[in-house]
């Protein structure tokens, strides 16, 4: 077991390190790794330690002992990919491209001329792949029928096509998502199995330790992320399970070679909350309320999407209000 199994695994102890003499072997071999030491592990210490001992440092060092040399070239290599424009000339797959948010992004992505735009969506709109295809030739759009709850297996095929097809992919973004509270479990599967699914099966090709370049991953989440909305509580503890899982992924950049940010919208105005229902139904006149509060037009919100796609940043907390964009600061780990 290497040590980020067992980092999973410590954090899902209540955010805690619980390490026994029972697991000594594996306790040494990880102390050994990344400098522990045994004081430190027999007693139960906050999260806050735990996500230091994931400090870039640390795990730099670690995956330079446990992994082969090539990783070194990789990061290097990654170094200098990341230095150019987030979007011209990049390959990138959109998950949930032609939704409200989805589309309008799209616009200012292929205005800012990727080599190519792989849409990925349930959704099967031919009018819209044409208007983006109109907007800038040299930009090639595609567009792949996906639907993010099909079973890991069946992503993995999916990129595995777009990969001998395209080589490299180097942005993905996760939009997916549905607000009903009615429907609890079809709404976990989408706005967070389906991300973690499409990211777990994009990481085969990525992944450093695969001999993978990197990439980067913009997940959509929302300011219910740490905001909650008590009407929706389904649906905003999804998208704050999104939120988690990024700024695990940006913790585990060192590691994989890839990186991760999240973009929070606020209030936009789109057919989202149209038909949606409140949990037990405490707040049937949502929909109502909900267009009372400002908010923000799709294409505000995607020229804020644009910037925070170009500046890149691993573990940046975007949100998106009001025609605003706002780098967010995450005091979680302070
Ligand atoms: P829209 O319904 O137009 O788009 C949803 C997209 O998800 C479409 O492309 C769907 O085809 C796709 N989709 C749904 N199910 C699946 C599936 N099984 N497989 C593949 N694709 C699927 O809604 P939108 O454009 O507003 O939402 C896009 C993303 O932004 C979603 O992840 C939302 O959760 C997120 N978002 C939207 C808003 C908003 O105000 N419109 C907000 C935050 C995040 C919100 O959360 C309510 C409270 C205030 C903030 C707000």
């Amino acid at each position: 077991m290497n040590a980020l199994r067992v980092f999973a695994h410590i954090v899902l102890q209540h955010g805690v390190l619980r390490y026994s003499s029972t697991t000594s072997n594996l306790g040494n071999s990880v102390r050994n790794k990344l400098k522990v030491s045994s004081k430190q592990l027999a007693k139960p210490q906050p999260i806050d330690i735990l996500n230091n001992l994931c400090h870039e440092e640390r795990l730099n060092r670690h995956v330079l002992t446990a992994h082969h040399e090539g990783v070194a070239s990789h990061a290097k290599r990654r170094k200098s990919k990341s230095c150019g424009a987030a979007i011209a000339g990049k390959n990138i797959i959109f998950v949930a491209g032609l939704g409200g948010i989805g589309m309008d992004t799209c616009r200012q992505i292929v205005k800012r001329g990727p080599k190519n735009l792989l849409i990925f969506d349930r959704l099967d709109k031919p009018d819209y792949i044409t208007e983006l295809q109109k907007l800038n030739p040299k930009t090639k759009v595609a567009f792949y029928s996906y639907d993010v709850t099909v079973p890991l297996s069946k992503s993995k095929e999916l990129l595995q096509e777009v990969f001998e097809k395209y080589e490299t992919i180097d942005l993905l973004i996760n939009g997916a998502g549905i607000m009903d509270d009615h429907q609890i479990e079809k709404t976990i599967a989408v706005n967070f199995t389906g991300t973690v699914n499409t990211t777990t099966a994009i990481m085969d090709f990525w992944d450093y330790r695969n001999d993978g370049p990197g990439g980067v991953i913009a997940n959509i989440c929302s300011v219910t992320a740490f905001y909650p909305n008590c009407q929706v509580p389904v649906y905003c503890a999804s998208k704050a399970a999104v939120f988690s899982f990024t700024v695990s992924l940006a913790l585990l950049a060192p590691v994989t070679g890839v990186t991760a940010y999240s973009i929070n919208h606020s209030i936009t105005r789109t057919t989202l909350g149209q038909n949606f229902n409140s949990w037990l139904d405490v707040g049937p006149c949502i929909t109502e309320k909900l267009s009372d509060t400002p908010s923000q037009s799709t294409a505000q919100a995607a020229k804020s999407f644009v910037k925070a796609i170009e500046a890149n940043k691993n573990g940046a907390i975007w949100k998106l209000e009001q025609g605003k964009l706002e780098e967010v600061k995450w005091t979680g780990f302070n």
